[in-house]
């Protein structure tokens, strides 16, 4: 048994061997490069990431829809409602670099594949907690860009609730990412200058070979290559026309109008756009809404303290009404701006005799879905142009769209804009 352990540590199984890994373009260059890349894009997307929770209000009403809250669902100051697209720009901006990044990230996982098959696994107490950092950065990169990636295509395979996952997630991966940067930074820098800069990029598949072993990190380069198949240059190549692609398809959602044709991979009604020609997210019937319950009988109630309005739809249209160009900015990265008509919320408070700085959550008719109902902030309710609407684009709003009266307003999350509104209750802050 002892004999057998012995040779096992000394001849170990498969990809455990240090000649299993042979394709000459692995080595520190093409990590680096690689690594580079990652180190641009990846702080945008954790920054912007992080945005997208403080914009959220986690901690305001029922806006974290009964997940349970922890200390990392911070907000830290009110993300403000100028301009109006500040959010739409930072969430498209999170979903379309991140998905453009994810090639990148699985060609780097791939040119450091043998070290995952390290042997042997643990070697001192150091090399252990490289290993347990690695472990972490590199699971927390999958469940992350796993997770985000299955929620833009409404896939929700996952037993958690995907904002709380995906932003404990974030704290785990930006924390081992951190680590990852400080401890090999350097080691980046040296293998890049040590093949002079870009200059391996000339190399054709004829003149590709592994990297001389001179350098640190040289445990990358295989011990055994065979001949190269493609060049550095092809590889990279590849992997820059993946995500040129996804970039440009996200920023298809993100921008609109006719780019939208670019959004390929967006769910299906987003790109057909729906009968008054913008995405629609959820269909009114999905939610049930039936035309009865929107029908000459509906009516908003307006709450606050022990004060109750009630206000038809003729009534609320007798208000001045305002007209404002205002995005619907989807978590999912997808925007679209149109031209908005209502009264505004601030108009709504003063019925119910609220002055003053502001919170209102807003209750839809419907009640089957986990957005029916959404908090905003008092930064919000005090931007003029925070509307219920109830026109858009110089028609009634459609079923699908809200109908009778939804929120809508600068800079706000879609989630938090509610179609259908039926209950709005307000209270001073
Ligand atoms: N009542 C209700 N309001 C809702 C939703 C919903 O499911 N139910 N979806 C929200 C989400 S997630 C978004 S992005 C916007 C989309 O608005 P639209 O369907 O008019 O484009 O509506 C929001 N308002
Ligand atoms: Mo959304």
């Amino acid at each position: 048994m002892r004999e057998r352990v012995k040779q096992l540590a000394r001849n170990p199984p498969g990809p455990f061997r240090s000649d299993f890994w042979r394709s000459p373009l692995r080595g520190p260059w093409l990590t680096a490069v690689l690594g580079l890349v990652l180190l641009v894009a990846i702080p945008i997307i954790v920054v912007t990431g992080f945005l997208s929770n403080d914009i959220y209000y986690p901690r305001l009403g029922g806006n974290s829809v009964g997940r349970p809250l922890g200390p990392l669902d911070f907000y830290l100051f009110s993300f403000p409602t100028h301009p109006s697209w500040l959010y739409a720009a930072t969430q498209g901006l999170h979903v379309t670099l991140g998905l453009a990044a994810f090639p990148v990230l699985i060609a780097k996982l791939w040119s450091v594949i043998p070290k995952l098959f390290e042997w042997p696994a643990v070697r001192s107490p150091m090399h252990a907690i490289e290993r347990l950092s690695l472990a972490l950065l590199v699971g927390g990169a999958l469940f992350e860009f796993a997770t985000g990636i299955l929620n833009i295509q409404y896939a929700y395979v996952f037993p958690f609730f995907f904002t709380t996952a995906h932003l404990y997630g974030a704290w785990v991966f930006t924390g081992a990412f951190v680590f990852h940067v400080l401890f090999r930074f350097g080691t980046m820098r040296r293998a890049l200058a040590a093949r002079g800069g870009l200059a391996p990029l000339r190399q054709g598949v004829a003149q590709t070979r592994a990297e001389p072993r001179d350098t640190e990190a040289s445990d990358l380069i295989p011990v055994s290559p065979t001949a190269a198949t493609m060049s550095r240059r092809a590889l990279l190549g590849t992997v820059g026309v993946g995500s040129l692609f996804l970039l440009l398809q996200g920023l298809g959602d993100t921008v609109g109008g006719p780019l939208r044709s670019l959004s390929l991979f967006g769910p299906r009604s987003l790109r057909s756009g729906g009968p008054v020609g913008f995405p629609i997210n959820r269909t009114a019937e999905v939610a049930a809404i039936t035309s009865e319950k929107v029908g000459a009988a509906w009516r908003l109630r307006l709450r606050a303290g022990g004060q109750t309005v009630s206000l038809s739809r003729a009534q609320l249209l007798r208000m001045p009404q305002h007209v404002h160009d205002l995005p619907i900015a989807c978590v999912e990265g997808w925007s679209t701006t149109q031209r908005w008509s209502g009264v505004r919320i601030m108009d709504l408070a003063r019925l119910v005799g609220v002055e003053g700085p502001f919170q209102v959550a807003t209750q839809s008719i419907a009640s089957n879905g986990v957005f029916d109902t959404a908090t905003l902030s008092s930064p919000q309710t005090s931007d003029e142009r925070t509307l219920l609407a109830l026109r858009v684009n110089g028609a009634d709003l459609s079923l699908d769209h809200g109908f009778p009266a939804r929120v809508i307003g600068p800079g706000i999350p879609g989630v938090h804009c509610t179609k259908w509104a039926r209950t709005m209750t307000f209270a001073t802050v």
